[in-house]
């Protein structure tokens, strides 16, 4: 059996959630808590980022090595391609995701909602422990103001991450003009990195979390200036995921 340490909300967690369920592969999920993971995920191996796969007594952390590693395990409906042109453009792409999509995302939509509690303390305690609940009303406040501090969430950072973002899905768009994947005729990992880490914004279903039918300000008006954009995260997820 193979076990994912998680967030629900993370959208890197959803990369390796979507590409476990891809391969139909069986598989346990264990969502820790924000704060007291990091000692879970040091004892698993060493780094404090989720997620983390546990298979056969080997821990993997970072989504990217994640797939290569199901790739490798379970050759069933893989996500790198075989040619070696494609698998480096492929990967290329998902670096390109990994790196400019994920945090920006993150940033943008955590700015907005660690200032909502009331929306956010549920995704953190989501089939989580039982105490999940009890452990935030203590010390959400002091947990939320540690997340702004380590993703430096003031109003600077987020104009910053919201003008790359913008470059970023016009790169997106002017590369998936015409086209059906991001590289060659077949869904990959490029397709499901760049899908995964923008979902947030574009609020897919099959995401593993119930989304607010409204996101609080000033998130809502930022999303809706890229939902025009974001098309083909749609048609991906429903047809991929
Ligand atoms: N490059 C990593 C990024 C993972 C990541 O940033 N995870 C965040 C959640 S979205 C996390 O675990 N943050 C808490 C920490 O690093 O302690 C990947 O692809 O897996």
């Amino acid at each position: 059996m193979l076990t994912l340490y998680q967030f629900p909300i993370s959208h890197y967690c959803e990369k390796a959630r979507w590409a476990l369920e891809y391969k139909n592969i069986e598989y346990k999920k264990v969502n820790l808590l924000p704060g007291l993971h990091a000692k879970k995920a040091r004892n698993l191996c060493s780094s404090s980022s989720l997620p983390i796969l546990v298979h056969n007594n080997k821990a993997i952390n970072e989504s990217s090595e994640i797939i290569s590693y199901l790739d490798h395990m379970f050759p069933m409906n893989s996500l790198t391609p075989t040619d070696p042109h494609l698998k480096q453009e492929t990967l290329k792409w998902e670096k390109f995701a990994d790196e400019m999509i994920g945090p920006d995302v993150r940033c943008i939509c955590y700015h907005t909602l660690l200032d909502h509690p009331d929306i956010i303390i549920p995704y953190f305690t989501n089939e989580g422990p039982w105490y999940g609940k009890l452990y935030m009303n203590v010390t959400y406040p002091k947990l939320s103001q540690k997340m702004k501090n380590l993703m430096k969430l003031d109003d600077a950072e987020v104009e910053a991450s919201q003008n790359r973002l913008s470059q970023t899905i016009q790169t997106i768009i002017a590369h998936i003009h015409g086209r059906s994947f991001f590289v060659g005729d077949a869904f990959s990992r490029a397709d499901l990195a760049v899908a995964s880490l923008l979902a947030p914004l574009c609020k897919t279903k099959k995401y593993g979390i119930e989304w607010p039918e409204e996101y609080p300000e000033p998130l809502a008006s930022t999303v809706s200036e890229y939902n025009n954009s974001l098309d083909w995260v749609h048609r991906i997820y429903k047809q991929f995921r």
